[in-house]
């Protein structure tokens, strides 16, 4: 009976063991893409998800803006917007709150609306 016991616990110790973590599977992402047009950022407010990593695509669509490039203070983030160029910014939110993401001379607002859920 001991030994039988010892087995089932280290049988079940090896499958534990062999699991994927389920935590990490890479559904676990938001996306979401923001267009730079002549009205500034569209959408100029994104609401995403704390802790959840977050992957948003810029795309400046028009010469006439002087959003070339897009800053999110909060994460010491600075990418230049080419035109016409898919620009990829990826972070985790790591606080809930509002904060503001601008072109390089905080013109163009945009807004992170960050929340548990
Ligand atoms: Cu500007």
């Amino acid at each position: 009976m001991k030994l039988s016991l010892f087995s089932l616990a280290t049988v079940v110790a090896i499958l534990v063991a062999a699991q994927p973590v389920q935590a990490w599977s890479p559904q676990q992402e938001q996306e979401a893409t923001i267009k730079v047009t002549e009205k500034g950022y569209e959408p100029a407010q994104l609401k995403l998800q704390l802790g959840v990593p977050a992957r948003l695509t810029f795309v400046r669509e028009t010469n006439n803006t002087c959003g070339t490039e897009v800053i999110f203070p909060e994460y010491e983030i600075e990418r230049e917007l080419p035109l016409n160029e898919l620009v990829v910014v990826e972070f985790t939110p790591q606080e809930s709150g509002e904060f503001i993401f601008t072109c390089g001379m905080n013109m163009l607002r945009g807004k992170l609306v960050i929340s548990e859920n």
